[in-house]
């Protein structure tokens, strides 16, 4: 009698494919966590931020901040949907705990 061993084979299928492969797994969705510009939040504080929170040099945290300034907001990096939203919520805390009101937010990016 015919034993089934696992979701693919049997005991005396050896060597015959009965059943397909399943397709390769789809990639997750990505989120882009970007920061807002306004009035008040010191360029300083906004510059330290994204070189702790996104590991990025001062030279490029510059340029994204000075982005920011200029074109009202930026992206600091692109995650899996748990990273972004969890990196999103340790940077508005930050901000609050020292009475900024800098806000970031996660967004899905554009699909390809
Ligand atoms: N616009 C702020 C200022 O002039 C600087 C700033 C940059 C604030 C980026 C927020 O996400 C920001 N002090």
């Amino acid at each position: 009698m015919s034993q089934k061993t696992n979701e693919y084979s049997t005991d005396d299928d050896v060597g015959v494919l009965v059943k397909e492969k399943p397709p390769a797994l789809q990639k997750p969705r990505l989120y882009q966590v970007v920061l807002l510009n306004d009035d008040y939040t010191p360029m300083e504080f906004v510059v330290e931020l994204i070189e702790k929170f996104f590991s990025k040099t001062r030279e490029t945290a510059t340029r994204i901040m000075l982005m920011i300034h200029n074109e009202g907001k930026g992206v600091c990096g692109i995650y899996t949907q748990d990273i972004a939203e969890t990196k999103a919520a340790m940077v508005n805390k930050y901000s609050m705990q020292h009475q900024h009101p800098l806000l970031c937010e996660a967004e899905p990016c554009d699909e390809d």
